[in-house]
């Protein structure tokens, strides 16, 4: 049994038993503060003490429904018994070689399972790293090695990381960006997301506006265009029909390596194993990370054998570049994901948000937008002349923590509550969840 049934202790949450945070998550967060760099923020400062498929449980005893996955990572649970299981083998048999030193079979099985279904029928090959960032950086570094081009173009409102190079690309200033430059903004060049609520484009304007930003720098020089098929930290930004097909098209027809950063959206997360699918979008090269490895760091890339073998041998590694442990881990998220329960679990997912949250849109005046697809559902909260409400949004959200429901904020303007319930959730466990955030709307909207 892969995908996991639903059992009755799982949905014995929320239960909230102290106040939140409890006294013992306060006691250990004090004790954080005098050791941990005070640059991590926490959305919610308690300390877990272990996990039940779709339930959190902390250090006090409370359950809390976890809509957040920790970001889109634990889609099979924070603690799968085939994750778990073979974590536990490998890491008995041995925990690291280095893949550049000695070889290991788990690393080319995941390269198989990726090379197969990633979109795009052309021979593939996979390379693969740890971090999410990672995955991007190294994709400019093939794309540019295969182009011999420096530029990459990316959209308004992206994110592709931290690091110094995906920090440049990401948009949002503040927290990412702020006081960290100088930023390489000479190779890294910014268009329209085209916004369906917000920039007032419609796709053909939008491509238009895409064509004339790369005619401006002269699209010879761009390796890389690098897109989100749905836009994670920038609000669950659903693209526009033919939005992203339409960009495709426009990097091909200049030589530019089409980049798909599928590391929140895909790999089941919007009910097709990659939300590509859904704008008939392929890369020339797919990046994953997050779900991959159920927890453990793992991320690649992974696209048209002639990009990727355009790498002189040795180009391309890192220490713990596909660590075996992690390996093992995400063959168990495959035969997950490879369970057809899983994505009708999705649906049923989509189906019980769908039917508390669309309603609000004209019921609730602060609402000014529900969207996304599968499991990647969000909310946005605007005045009716579209002025984001961050305050609001961070109120009900907060709201939700105290009744023991883990949600996440999003968006350029804070003012989006983000729903990444892991895939296997009991849909009946996520509707109670979502019935506890639509009566904190009601109550801040009243
Ligand atoms: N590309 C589309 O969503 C990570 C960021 C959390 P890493 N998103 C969560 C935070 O505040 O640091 C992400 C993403 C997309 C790339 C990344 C980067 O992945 O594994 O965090 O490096």
């Amino acid at each position: 049994m892969t995908f996991a049934p639903p059992d009755a202790a799982r949905l014995a949450a929320p239960s909230v038993v102290t106040e939140i945070p409890g006294p013992r998550s306060r006691e250990l967060h004090a004790e954080r503060e005098n050791a941990v760099s005070s640059g991590f923020g926490t959305v919610l400062p308690v300390f877990v003490d272990h996990a039940e498929g779709a339930v959190l449980v902390d250090v006090d005893g409370n359950r809390f429904i976890d809509l957040a996955s920790g970001i889109a990572v634990t889609s099979v649970g924070a603690a799968h018994p085939r994750v778990a299981e073979r974590i536990a083998r490998q890491a008995a048999r041995f925990t690291h070689t280095c893949f550049m030193v000695t070889e290991y079979e788990s690393f080319v099985r995941v390269a198989e399972w990726l090379n197969a279904r990633v979109p795009g029928e052309w021979d593939k090959r996979t390379a693969l790293f740890s971090t999410g960032a990672e995955a991007v950086e190294n994709a400019v570094k093939i794309a540019r090695k295969h182009t011999g081009r420096p530029g990459v173009l990316v959209l308004d409102e992206a994110y592709h990381g931290r690091s110094l190079l995906t920090m440049a690309m990401t948009a949002k200033e503040h927290p990412y960006r702020s006081g960290f430059g100088p930023l390489p903004d000479d190779v890294v060049v910014r268009a329209t997301n085209g916004n369906a609520l917000r920039s007032g484009l419609d796709t053909e304007t939008a491509l238009a506006e895409v064509a004339r930003v790369l005619e401006a720098h002269g699209p010879e020089s761009f390796a890389a265009l690098v897109v989100e098929p749905i836009q994670g930290e920038g609000g669950f930004n659903v693209p526009q029909p033919g939005f992203l097909a339409g960009l495709a098209g426009l990097a091909r027809a200049h030589g530019i390596v089409f980049v798909v950063d599928e590391i929140q959206a895909g790999l089941g997360r919007t009910g097709r194993l990659f939300a590509s699918e859904h704008d008939g979008a392929a890369g020339d090269l797919t990046l994953t990370a997050k779900a991959l490895g159920g927890g453990m760091p793992i991320s690649a890339v992974t696209g048209r054998s002639d990009i990727m073998d355009a790498v002189h041998t040795g180009g391309l590694g890192g220490t713990y570049a596909g660590n075996p442990v992690a390996c093992e881990a995400a063959l168990a998220v495959f035969d997950v994901l490879d369970d057809p329960e899983t994505l009708q679990n999705v649906a049923r997912i989509e189906q019980v948000v769908r039917e508390r949250l669309d309603p609000l849109v004209d019921e609730i005046d602060v609402v000014a937008d529900v969207r996304g697809r599968g499991a990647m559902l969000a909310i946005e909260f605007a005045d009716a002349d579209l002025s984001p409400l961050p305050e609001l949004t961070s109120a009900i959200s907060r709201a939700c923590h105290s009744s023991g429901v883990l949600t996440l904020t999003t968006g350029t303007h804070g003012n989006v509550i983000r729903l990444l319930p892991p895939l296997i959730a009991e849909p009946e466990l996520v509707a109670r969840g979502v019935d506890i955030l639509v009566a904190a709307i009601k109550e801040a909207a009243a």
